[in-house]
């Protein structure tokens, strides 16, 4: 490694994180194991027309029991970090009470083999798997699930906090409160714009309790964070009611979790466009100092822009090109009147623009809005029509190419002066996506649902090899 590793030549410093990410649901299969009760996922898998073809996480990428392969390929590829997460019914199948020991086991196991092999285990306590009885008791628009998630954070600590050193609360709050109860077509699939704005609140709470939770539980070496997935929004003009559109969704998007996380408040203009549907009377004294927690490190994710623009008094209702799926129930409570429009250029096989220049945008923002937090981006990456050849093997240059210039703008980012630690590709495997079921790869490394059989795309030794040199190559 030396040849390439002469410093002068790195595009990333050599203590620069290179990971892969996964999520707890979308990889782990091994539903019946031990007590693992069902999450809300397994659930809303089984209403008709909820997920593609009625795909469930029951098998999964059957990590939960082939873990250990899935290590070595990483160890293989040179990566240096995973981020997993834990499900919460796994640990404690009904949402309270005590934690199940073999639930534990697993990622004990799991963060021994990543230690072993010098992998550094970043684990996410919350990567939407709620219990279904948590929800059945009303589900994050309840302040109680705020409660039991920081209990479940406790006791995932005791059990690990000698082992993991990266602990983050949540993942994407914003889809579990607004894809989840706004527009539904994320689980549980409620579709109330006021149970979503609730439960905002209640995961920024939960997040807030946890955080403090995890403190007082882990040693002192411990970096506590949580990846949030702003929206890079765009008004279509730059007239002032594009720009009054864009706003609108930076609130509902983003600036819901990064106020009370970051700033301990929730600002007036969200509170003003909400205010026909929720007066906010769910929070209560002292909630934004529970909120405001000292962060370690800031998470990222980013795949996509959005493009707005308003729609003018009188004109039909907004039309909806935002990338979140099909509902006719909006994901943003009280703007009616923003219209989401497909940007220019080059699409995933979600739909999604690629646009690397909103990474750089995104970092940014936060290394001027947090000062002094480094920033890690906790998921990238793309999906396309990954297909073996007749050889068995796997090309993906479209991956590699959205890989490429995302990493250049992580660099460009770093340039600008934001203290950018670590970048993890989403995904290590083609996995369950979510309301897409197995339709659609994120994988470095492509997974026959049938056989299982792993096997590392072109796009999985290009990123190896970026890892190993800390250089994005100019070609190939
Ligand atoms: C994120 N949207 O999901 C998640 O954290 C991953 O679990 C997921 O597999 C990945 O991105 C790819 O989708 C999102 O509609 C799902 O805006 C939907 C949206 C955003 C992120």
């Amino acid at each position: 490694t030396h040849s390439t590793a002469s410093p002068v030549r790195r595009h990333f410093p050599a203590d620069f994180l290179w990971g892969t990410a996964t999520a707890a649901h979308q990889v782990e299969g091994a539903r019946g194991e031990a007590r693992r009760a069902p999450s809300i996922w397994d659930t809303f898998a089984r209403v008709p027309g909820k997920v593609h073809q009625g795909d469930t996480g029951d098998r999964a990428c059957e990590h939960h029991q082939r873990f250990r392969e899935d290590v070595a390929l990483m160890a293989e590829l040179g990566v240096g970090a995973y981020r997993f997460s834990v499900s919460w019914p796994r640990v404690q199948p009904t949402g309270a009470g005590p934690a199940v020991q073999r639930g534990l086991d697993f990622y004990r196991a799991l963060t021994d083999e990543l230690l072993d092999k010098g992998i550094q285990p970043f684990l996410t306590l919350y990567h939407w798997d709620l219990p279904q009885e948590l929800e059945d008791a009303g589900g994050w628009p309840a302040r109680n699930t705020a409660e039991r998630f920081a209990e479940y954070a406790r006791l995932v600590a005791e059990a690990l906090g000698d082992r993991v050193e990266h602990w983050t609360t949540l993942n994407e709050p914003w889809c579990s409160a607004f894809l989840g109860y706004g527009s539904g077509v994320h689980a549980p699939g409620r579709t109330d714009p006021v149970a979503a704005l609730r439960a905002a609140h209640h995961l920024n709470l939960g997040h807030g309790l946890a955080a403090q939770a995890l403190r007082a539980a882990l040693p002192s070496r411990a970096r506590l964070m949580v990846s949030l997935n702003p929206a890079v929004v765009r008004p279509r003009t730059e007239s002032e009611a594009d720009r009054e559109a864009a706003r609108r969704i930076d609130a509902l998007a983003t600036r819901v979790f990064t106020g009370p996380m970051l700033h301990g408040r929730y600002d007036e203009d969200l509170v003003a466009d909400t205010a026909s549907l929720t007066d906010w009377s769910c929070v209560r004294d002292g909630d934004m100092a529970a909120i405001r927690q000292r962060l370690d490190g800031l998470g990222l994710n980013y795949y996509t822009p959005s493009l707005v623009s308003a729609v003018p008094d009188g004109a039909a209702g907004a039309e909806r090109h935002d990338g979140h799926g099909e509902s006719e129930h909006s994901p943003w409570p009280g703007a009616d009147r923003v219209a989401f429009h497909q940007p220019p250029g080059p699409r995933t096989e979600m739909g999604w623009a690629v646009d690397p220049t909103g990474l750089t945008d995104l970092l940014l923002r936060f290394h001027r809005e947090a000062p002094g937090t480094p920033l890690y981006v906790t998921e990238n990456g793309a999906a396309y029509e990954d297909k073996p050849d007749d050889r068995g093997r796997v090309h993906d240059p479209e991956r590699i190419a959205y890989l490429r210039g995302h990493l250049d703008a992580v660099r460009h980012a770093r340039e600008e002066g934001a203290d950018v630690r670590g970048y993890f590709l989403w995904s290590l495997l083609d996995n369950y996506e979510w309301a897409y079921g197995y339709s659609r790869r994120f994988g470095a490394v492509h997974v026959d649902f049938d056989t299982q059989v792993r096997t590392p795309k072109s796009s999985a030794r290009w990123y190896g090899r970026v890892a190993e040199s800390g250089r994005i190559p100019e070609e190939g």
